[in-house]
């Protein structure tokens, strides 16, 4: 699919805001495939998608997630994971895109996983340091990501995880297995 396509797909799915957002991640997912050697095609579409399902309600979300199959603990968890797999299922259902790569991207870029990719882990950064992203320490993390994926995406869940920390939040398993997983892999490399 050409980006015009994938984009005018989005567009009808997201605010302006949001949109404005999913242009930041295409052009940093871009820059980052580039640096790292991925197939920037598939960096551009999983990038363009990743936000797809952010404004559906939460009663489509959950019957997603069971009808499917997914890991019932999401619903367990805060409502705001569950537009990363939802997103995935309703990009190959409705946009037509099948290539597991891009669809698993997408699924993991809210919470990482343990077992993430290159890509994976280029599309999960530059949904946090796309140019419109302002929080405290995006800086340091917009540095390093262009040296050392893996330890950009550790400074990133070790933010999200203080944040989540600071406001009372439960934090889902995945993403602190990432952390301890990337983590352990940068003290033994
Ligand atoms: O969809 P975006 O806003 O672009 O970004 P995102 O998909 O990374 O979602 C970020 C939100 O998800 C943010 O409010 C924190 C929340 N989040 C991320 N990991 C966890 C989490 N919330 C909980 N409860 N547990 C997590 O592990
Ligand atoms: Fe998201
Ligand atoms: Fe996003």
């Amino acid at each position: 699919m050409d980006r015009a396509k994938a984009l005018a797909l989005v567009k009808e799915q997201l605010t302006d805001k949001r949109y404005e957002h999913t242009i930041g991640v295409m052009e940093t997912a871009i820059v980052l495939a580039g640096k790292f050697g991925v197939d920037s095609k598939k960096a551009e579409l999983a990038a363009i998608f990743h936000d797809y399902a952010k404004f559906r309600s939460k009663e489509e979300m959950e019957k997603i997630i069971v009808d499917q199959n997914m890991p019932k603990q999401l619903l367990e968890f805060h409502s705001e994971l569950w537009h990363a797999p939802v997103g995935a299922y309703l990009v190959r259902m409705e946009a037509g895109i099948h290539d597991e790569d891009i669809l698993q991207a997408i699924r993991f870029h809210t919470t990482g996983n343990k077992n993430m990719n290159i890509l994976d882990k280029i599309v999960f950064l530059a949904d946090y340091i796309e140019p419109g992203r302002k929080f405290p320490g995006v800086e340091d993390v917009r540095k390093v990501a262009l040296e050392n994926l893996d330890e950009a995406v550790v400074m990133a869940l070790r933010n999200t995880i203080k944040f989540l920390l600071d406001k009372k939040q439960p934090i889902y398993p995945d993403t602190l297995e990432t952390y301890n997983t990337l983590i352990s892999y940068q003290k033994t490399s």
